[in-house]
């Protein structure tokens, strides 16, 4: 038996099955590239799902924490730290929102998200006790807490775990009508991801958030927009709502904020919302723990000084392009934004993970999404000679 084989074998075995991941057992990973137990090197084209946007152990992320597991570990939040305050006012300066919410990870700052939407409907809307709804999209992905796969459309994702949460009312994506028309007296945030990601990078068109967030405004109802996976020059920008100025009231970020070394999650907001969170209503152990805090404001400083939103916008618009040029026999779509981009296939093409299999054999990791879509998010670090070397590489196992 191999040793990728044996790995497996014992992931197998002791583990819970609720992954299916491809046959590879990574074991050490430098910048944009990972190394396989058996010493073959990948280009990762996946990056956690967009956690490790700063690319892999970042020396600058790595020594904050090195550094900061040298000092003062975990205090929880019963005293204060003093790292938290530095991060919550970097955070604050890059997204350009007055306050700021720490949690870990990216489900935790959407049920965040969703607990301020609700209290801000009942003491600032006024509406009646245990009547707020929350108006979210079809095929939405937010994470795996019970209340977030509740109102899930996958039924992968949420057969059979009810009883869910009630209160949330589900549209179209990509339908501003839609939105208007869902929209009543006790409606208090409209909640969606500016580009869906598991769905299979659905892009929306050109104007719908600016007129979600006129929708919004004219209706008294919070826009409260998941950046989770989109968030931290991705897309092209620092925020994707960036891309059409349709600035949420609440934003909810993670991955990426941890910089690929430590979960760091939370919500932004202006102060008259966040303000609905008093003393004992929220919190978590961990949010905005020293080492959280000194990763985030690493990971910040990174994603500024490397000027990550704008190396995204030009490599991305690059390697989109060369993509977009496959022959259409075996290619639906290609779409994206920045560095996150979706590969569609042609039903006739057959389902994506052979495909991904047989890229993983030629050097490179990307990971199936819903069957038929490819979906390629490198770290943004990546230079753009080897971003073209991939491409290359992607046409020669999608073109027949
Ligand atoms: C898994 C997907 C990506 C997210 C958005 C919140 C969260 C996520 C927009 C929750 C998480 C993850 C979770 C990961 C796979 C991955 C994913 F394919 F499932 F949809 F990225 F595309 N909002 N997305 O995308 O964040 O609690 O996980 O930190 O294996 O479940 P989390």
């Amino acid at each position: 038996m191999s040793l990728t084989d044996e790995f497996i074998r014992t992931d197998e075995t002791f583990g819970a099955h609720n992954y299916h991941p491809l046959s590879v057992v990574l074991s050490r990973a430098e910048g944009p590239w990972v190394w396989d137990v058996e010493g073959k090197r990948y280009l990762d084209c996946l990056s956690a799902y967009s956690a490790v946007n700063q690319g892999h152990r970042h020396p600058r992320i790595v020594q904050a924490l090195k550094d900061q597991l040298d000092r003062l570990d975990l205090t929880s939040r019963a005293f204060h730290n003093d790292v938290m305050g530095a991060f919550l006012r970097k955070l604050c300066d890059y997204t350009g929102f007055s306050s700021a919410l720490p949690m870990n990870t990216g489900a935790e700052a959407v049920e965040t998200g969703i607990k301020a939407a609700r209290r801000w409907a009942y003491r600032k809307k006024g509406v009646k006790k245990d009547q707020a709804e929350i108006i979210v999209c079809s095929n939405n992905f937010h994470g795996r807490t019970t209340t977030i796969v509740g109102f899930s459309t996958d039924p992968d994702a949420n057969e059979d775990y009810g009883p869910f949460t009630p209160g949330f009312k589900i549209i179209p994506f990509n339908d501003a009508a839609a939105l208007e028309g869902a929209i009543t007296e006790n409606t208090a945030a409209f909640m969606v991801e500016p580009i869906q990601g598991e769905a299979g990078v659905i892009v929306p068109d050109k104007g719908y958030l600016k007129e979600v967030r006129r929708i919004c405004t004219k209706n008294d109802v919070l826009f409260v927009l998941d950046e989770v996976q989109t968030g931290f020059c991705r897309t092209g920008k620092r925020f994707c709502w960036m891309h059409e100025d349709a600035r949420p009231d609440i934003m909810q970020v993670g991955k990426a904020l941890g910089g690929g070394v430590y979960p760091v999650s939370g919500i932004v907001a202006d102060r008259s919302i966040m303000d609905v969170f008093t003393p004992g209503s929220h919190g978590s152990t961990f949010g905005g723990n020293p080492l959280a805090s000194a990763v985030g404001i690493a990971a910040l400083s990174v994603l500024e000084d490397e000027r990550l939103d704008e190396k995204a916008a030009e490599n991305g618009k690059h390697f989109m392009e060369t993509l977009s040029h496959m022959p259409q026999q075996r290619i639906k779509e290609v779409r994206g934004k920045g560095l996150l981009v979706g590969v569609e296939l042609q039903v006739s093409a057959g389902k994506a993970r052979p495909y991904c299999l047989k890229l993983k054999e030629e050097g490179i990791l990307a990971k199936d999404t819903h069957a038929q879509t490819i979906r390629f998010a490198p770290p943004l670090i990546t230079e753009m000679t080897v971003l073209r070397q991939a491409a290359g590489t992607i046409m020669k196992v999608l073109v027949p």
